[in-house]
């Protein structure tokens, strides 16, 4: 598939403010600093549509790109080595797993 056209669309940490236009989705979700991000600007062809880090903890939000006008790609946070105090990383566990249980577009 050739990807013609990307747009950053939401952040946010409640799975009931993600878009609801109900079109297909596709996730990333691994540790932190493995390169999530990196891949989805390697997938649209551009630099920093995502926000990548070396640091670990880069992304802590659910963000939504449209891609082709027509499916969304989904940046998570990463889990592990995220460099960031214990109460965010349960809080980032706590709206992961929600999106995870509740995103019926999920694929
Ligand atoms: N060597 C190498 N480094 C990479 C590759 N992909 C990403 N990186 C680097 O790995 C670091 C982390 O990349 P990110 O894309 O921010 O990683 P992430 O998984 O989104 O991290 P979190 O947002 O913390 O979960 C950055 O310094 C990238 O430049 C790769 O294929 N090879
Ligand atoms: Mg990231």
């Amino acid at each position: 598939m050739k990807i013609t056209s990307a747009e950053f669309i939401i952040s946010n940490q409640d799975v009931s403010k993600c878009p609801n236009s109900g079109i297909p989705e596709y996730a990333f979700i691994g540790r932190s600093n493995v390169g999530k991000s990196s891949l989805i600007n390697m997938l649209v062809n551009q630099k920093s549509l995502a926000k990548t880090s070396g640091r670990p903890g880069k992304t802590q939000l659910i963000n939504h790109f449209l891609i082709n006008k027509s499916w969304h790609l989904v940046d998570l946070p990463g889990y592990g080595y995220a460099r960031v105090s214990k109460s965010s990383k349960a809080k980032f566990q706590k709206f992961i797993t929600k999106y995870f249980e509740k995103r019926e577009q999920l694929i």
